[in-house]
């Protein structure tokens, strides 16, 4: 098997952090609340992927579509010999189809926070592709983070962002500007961010999307309280809390909740927390833009919106933006 030089810039215990969350997000006065970070892990990860192929979930199919069509144009701007930085790299469909698409990128560099599953993938994609040198980097890339060398400022070879599957989505607004502004900072002139955004649309179309008739969303949801009761000391019954996933309009967002369906104290590690029945644990925030509202934002952060491609049906959209 190919050696790989691992970046890894998690020194805290996952583990100790997720508790901390939890006690802060659950003893918080009004609204409880978890990060949907804590989501993916393993089992987690693989609900997702079954999420991308339920009837409901459009973003996937809809996004590799959209791909298959913009990235030669994409190869063209780029030209030859590139360095990508992908966040949150996940099962690695998207990134063969990029990587096949450039002619002969030079660097791939994946971020993820879930170790077993980044280390896996990138054996494999550097298993696939000789020539491709990749330095996967274990991270929160929700906080600031070390990249290795080869995607510095002094490089002479362009550098491509890939940020797919409308992960920029959970951000908040203004989170998502300093994102996006965080990312134009690790780029020069000429360098470009490829990124996936959920559009605005009917709520019926979204509503579905999240309360998928599998259940398979529901399970998705749910395992955030498995992983607390397969990590800690805990009495809490999982046959009290059920999937809720609302649009709300106002903010173009899709909101996820645990909801407790009765009253109950819940002890985790010897800390208790009282719920009162229907009282709810928000779990994310999926946010909707329009091209139009993305653009601005992507502006703000400082790219130029040199290209835009979308389905015919506008349920997904893919920018080049250029710094
Ligand atoms: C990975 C944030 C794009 O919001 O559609 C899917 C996560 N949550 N179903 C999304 C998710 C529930 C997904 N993103």
């Amino acid at each position: 098997m190919t050696d790989l030089n691992i970046h890894r810039q998690t020194q805290v215990n996952q583990d100790d952090l997720f508790l901390q969350d939890i006690f802060a997000g659950w003893s918080a006065v009004g609204q409880k609340t978890l990060p949907c970070k804590y989501f993916y892990d393993e089992k987690g990860s693989q609900l997702f992927d079954q999420i991308c192929q339920t009837p409901e979930y459009y973003h996937t199919r809809t996004e590799l579509a959209i791909l298959a069509r913009a990235l030669p144009e994409v190869a063209q701007y780029i030209g030859p010999h590139a360095d990508i930085l992908e966040f949150g790299s996940g099962a690695g469909i998207k990134i063969r189809k990029l990587i096949d698409a450039l002619s002969s990128p030079r660097t791939y560099i994946p971020i993820d926070i879930s170790e077993e599953i980044l280390l896996a993938s990138s054996a494999q994609l550097a298993q696939q592709y000789p020539e491709l040198a990749v330095f996967p980097v274990v991270a929160d890339y929700l906080s600031p983070i070390q990249l290795p060398e080869q995607f510095s400022h002094q490089s002479e070879h362009k550098k491509l962002v890939f940020f797919p599957g409308s992960t920029i989505s959970n951000f908040e607004p203004q989170a998502a500007i300093h994102f996006i502004k965080h990312i134009r900072a690790l780029l020069g002139e000429g360098d470009a961010l490829l990124i996936g955004v959920d559009l605005v649309k009917p709520a019926e179309r979204i509503l579905a999307a999240y309360n998928d008739a599998q259940g398979v969303t529901a399970a998705f949801n749910m395992n955030l309280l498995q992983r607390i009761q397969n990590t800690y000391q805990t009495d809490l019954d999982l046959d009290t809390f059920c999937h809720r996933a609302i649009y709300n309009v106002e903010r173009s967002r899709i909101e996820m909740h645990l909801i407790s369906t009765v009253q109950q104290d819940i002890q985790i590690e010897g800390r208790r927390f009282a719920f009162a029945e229907q009282e709810s644990i928000h779990t994310e925030n999926s946010y909707k833009y329009s091209l139009e509202s993305f653009q601005l934002l992507a502006r703000n952060g400082g790219f130029d919106c040199t290209h835009c491609y979308t389905d015919a049906q506008q349920l997904f959209s893919v920018h080049y933006l250029t710094a």
